[in-house]
């Protein structure tokens, strides 16, 4: 409301207020600068996880159920500005989940879309509709919507991954759909890699995608460290010209379309070299970085967070975020870009 409103005037709108709310009717005029906001203002906070922390935690879990009994054993990463939604920005959840030695999370398929982000071990594997892809520290791993999905070790290690779902996204448009398979594994439709080693390589099957096994639309779904980390390396010890924003920065894309991972998530990589401090940036998906490798600093609106390997760092939406290298600092980062693409309100702005 622009113009003040006299005492009269105001004392007989709270009379009519009164009366109409228990009909479910409010005034606009009251909250529209609250309900249309000029520019985001996440209810989510700047936050950083210590991989170290945490992952006490989830062993201590792992002394106390199975990954079974659990169905899936996750400690999840809530943004202190959400409390109780489960999420770690308003659309994206994460979760840190262990699987021991010998153990087996069983089938089950959901609506909502994963990626796993291998954080230590190795060996285990993710089953996405009978395939495995067996995984390395660094691996990023995707379960779309509506794909059997199963995890299991047969190594001799822990094996821990951060999960990011869209499960707060899913909840937001009331369209969960879950259920679980008749045996703890989805029987096996084709050898571990297959489809890595199809669509993973600039190239695809000469037969022709549509008459493979998997969706059309979405054939690959690992994009292991190995091929990542040295893209990576090979740009900066190109002579490329860095972004003074992003440093050297690669997405991981869907292979047929060049669009994102999935329906709703984005994901991504950058090397910082040693010394790189980038400029400050905001855009509107907030998001979660895990750094892999190197030490250094975000300054987040003007706050310092002092960046460490497997440390976990949420910037939310429309927050200014600036990373210093203090030795070569290579970040592993997922938002809803995707989502917000589709819906034409992506934003973002290079200071
Ligand atoms: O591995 O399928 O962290 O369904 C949350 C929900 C992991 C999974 C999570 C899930 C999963």
């Amino acid at each position: 409301m622009h113009e003040v409103l006299s005492n009269d005037q105001q004392s007989q709108l709270n009379a009519l207020y009164e009366q109409m709310e228990p009909e479910g009717l409010y005034p606009l005029w009251e909250k529209l600068s609250a309900l249309v906001l000029p520019k985001p203002d996440s209810p989510a906070k700047v936050h950083k996880w210590s991989y170290d922390n945490a992952r006490d935690y989830l062993m201590r879990a792992g002394d106390l159920i199975s990954a079974k009994q659990a169905e899936r054993r996750v400690l999840i990463l809530e943004n202190p500005g959400l409390p109780g939604h489960s999420g770690i920005t308003p659309s994206l959840y994460a979760g840190l989940q262990l699987i021991l030695p010998g153990e087996i999370a069983p089938a089950h398929r959901h609506a909502q879309c994963a990626l796993r982000f291998v954080m230590e071990g190795g060996g285990a594997y993710t089953s996405v509709d009978g395939e495995k892809a067996v995984m390395q520290p660094f691996d990023l791993v995707l379960t779309p919507g509506g794909q059997w999905h199963d995890h299991g070790n047969p190594t001799e290690t822990p094996m821990i991954w951060l999960d990011g779902l869209d499960i707060p996204t899913v909840r937001h448009f009331d369209a969960s759909f879950a259920e679980g398979y008749s045996e703890d594994q989805f029987p096996e439709q084709a050898p571990a890699g297959d489809s890595l080693n199809r669509y993973g390589r600039n190239m695809r099957p000469l037969k022709g995608h549509t008459a493979d096994r998997r969706p059309a639309h979405q054939p690959l779904f690992h994009y292991p460290y190995a091929e990542w980390r040295p893209a990576l390396d090979a740009m900066a010890e190109s002579g490329a010209e860095i972004d003074p924003h992003l440093g050297h920065a690669l997405e991981f894309m869907n292979p047929i379309n060049g669009g994102p991972i999935m329906a709703t998530i984005s994901a991504h990589v950058r090397l910082l070299p040693e010394g790189f401090e980038s400029k400050p940036r905001r855009s509107t998906d907030g998001t979660i970085f895990v750094v892999v490798e190197g030490t250094g600093e975000a300054v987040i609106e003007g706050e310092t967070i002092a960046l460490k390997p497997r440390d976990i760092v949420v910037v939310p939406s429309w927050k200014s975020v600036a990373f210093k290298a203090s030795s070569r600092l290579v970040l592993f980062g997922y938002s809803d870009k995707a989502c917000q693409e589709k819906l034409n309100l992506y934003k973002e702005e290079n200071a």
